[in-house]
């Protein structure tokens, strides 16, 4: 049961679907015996993370140590998913630096934030709408569009399945 390691890093706005997608990944590769561990805002930052904010210079350190973390996992022999919104494309390139360009596999889901902010599902939008939420991305801080991504994900056209599907096409090469 040997198979090399990757990172999967998915990237896109609040309420994309990125947990979604990384949630049903997870189980499809369990089924197949293959460990992985997920990374996500939920679990970093309320521990290794939490003394982080939202603003530009936190949301970088938030995922240089995610990305540090990934890459001892990786190192542990683990299949790693991690699922944030990481705005930046500068960002995503130094994470590929830490991980190691062979290693590292981007997926860019790609809802347009109409569709996020209608769908709503955390009223985190409405919120950052009216203020409450400072610095939110989309709303009022910046999501630059990814430009090299491995993998695009329209939510819009294609269910959680067909894209995990795509997914482990691309992992089946690599694994
Ligand atoms: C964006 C925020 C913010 C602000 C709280 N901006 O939908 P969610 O709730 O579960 O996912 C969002 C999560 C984003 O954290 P990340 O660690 O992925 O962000 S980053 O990669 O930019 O560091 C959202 C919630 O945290 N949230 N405030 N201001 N999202």
């Amino acid at each position: 049961n040997k198979h090399k390691t990757c990172l999967i890093w998915f990237t896109g706005l609040s309420g994309s679907g990125k947990s979604t997608i990384a949630n049903l990944l997870e189980k499809e590769l369990y089924s197949q015996n293959i460990h992985t561990y997920t990374l996500d805002g939920d679990n970093l930052r309320r521990g290794l993370n939490k003394d982080l904010s939202f603003t530009k210079e936190d949301r970088i350190e938030n995922l240089r140590r995610t990305a540090e973390v990934g890459k001892l996992l990786l190192d542990a022999g683990l299949v790693v998913i991690a699922a944030f919104i990481t705005p930046y494309n500068k960002t995503r390139e130094d994470i590929k630096a830490i991980i190691g360009e062979p290693f590292y596999i981007e997926v860019f889901v790609n809802t347009p934030l109409e569709v996020c902010e209608q769908r709503d599902v955390k009223g985190l939008y409405k919120k950052a709408r009216a203020g409450e939420i400072k610095n939110f991305t989309g709303i009022s801080a910046p999501f630059e569009v990814p430009l090299h991504p491995t993998i695009e994900i329209q939510t819009v056209n294609e269910s959680p399945e067909e894209a995990v599907a795509r997914i482990l096409e691309v992992l089946k090469g690599r694994l």
